[in-house]
């Protein structure tokens, strides 16, 4: 585990399994990079993303909390991504792991001026988590500290950017018959057609109450992406494709054809903690070498 200056002398740790590796910056608590065994980039990260407050990174896996899109009266995505995290000494109450993973700990607790955005006191601990096998883990422990008794609700999610070769070449599995939010239609309700989902513009979809397992399928790096999800019911799937690609000054105007993001979440179901109560939620995601052909 290596801490160092990333771009803009942001803070950053760098987890390093053998030949696998992952970046994270404590800007935004933002893993910006995952790589395999063989020095393969598996995230997208843009070309035009800017490493510097106040906008989040364009890519990796930004962490939306305490409010996924841009219902409700913060900004989109709410604000942890924005903020800068701090690694954790004392290790918090997690159980420890074998010791041949290399992990790090942040935490972010609101400032002050933090409670008059959203006035409520939480201790938030991430711990990244880089397996043997290149596997990455992310776990977040979300606890309500309000002294003043008073619960609060938050929806969440891991808003991981995959990097693939060809968004027209990439089918995702697992979400086969599930309901969908659509949010390029007013966030109506549908259920998903019985086969593997392809690409051929602009989705916007919350899938709800999904499977702990996705699949992504890169025909032409005949790669699978595995996404295993705990306490995240939901399951969101995006790309911009070419109309909003250009829309977005941080995004190149091509780069939609290399990325889909697969967004472990909680947003059908808000979650409210108590004082004292603690909510938790993990996404495991590996790269796996698979024989895919498309239109399989
Ligand atoms: O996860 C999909 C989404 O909610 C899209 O609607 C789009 O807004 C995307 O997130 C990116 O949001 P951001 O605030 O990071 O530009």
């Amino acid at each position: 585990v290596e801490f160092c200056k990333g771009i803009n002398g942001l803070d950053k740790v760098i987890l390093r399994e053998v030949r696998s590796s992952a970046e994270v910056y404590l800007y935004g608590g933002h893993v910006t990079s995952w790589k395999n065994d063989h020095g393969e980039e598996l995230l997208f990260v843009s070309s035009k993303a800017q490493f510097k407050p106040p906008k989040a990174i364009r890519g990796g896996i930004p962490i939306c909390f305490p409010q996924f899109g841009g219902q409700g009266n913060l900004e989109q995505h709410g604000f942890a991504r924005n903020k800068i995290w701090s690694v954790e000494t004392d290790p918090p109450p997690f159980p420890t792991v074998n010791s041949n993973k290399a992990f790090v700990d942040l935490i972010l607790k609101p400032s002050e001026d933090d409670m008059k955005t959203w006035p409520h006191s939480y201790e938030f601990r991430l711990r990244i988590t880089l397996g043997p096998g290149g596997d990455l883990m992310l776990t977040s422990r979300i606890r309500n500290t309000n002294a003043d008794g008073k619960p609060f609700t938050f929806t969440f999610a891991y808003h991981t950017y995959f990097s693939v070769s060809d968004i027209s070449e990439v089918r995702v599995e697992g979400l086969e018959t599930i309901d969908y939010l659509d949010n390029l239609q007013n966030r109506e309700r549908f259920t998903e057609q019985g086969d593997a989902i392809t690409f051929e513009g602009e989705v916007d979809k919350v899938y709800v109450s999904t499977p702990t397992k996705i699949a992504i399928l890169d025909h032409e790096k005949k790669r699978t992406f595995v996404l295993r999800k705990d306490g995240l019911p939901d399951a969101v799937v995006w790309n911009p494709w070419d109309k909003k690609a250009k829309a977005m000054a941080d995004f190149g105007d091509d780069e939609y054809k290399h990325m889909l993001c697969v967004e472990a979440a909680v947003v059908e179901k808000p979650i409210t903690l108590k004082p004292g109560e603690e909510w938790k939620g993990r996404q495991e995601l590996s790269a796996v070498p698979s024989s895919y052909c498309s239109g399989q």
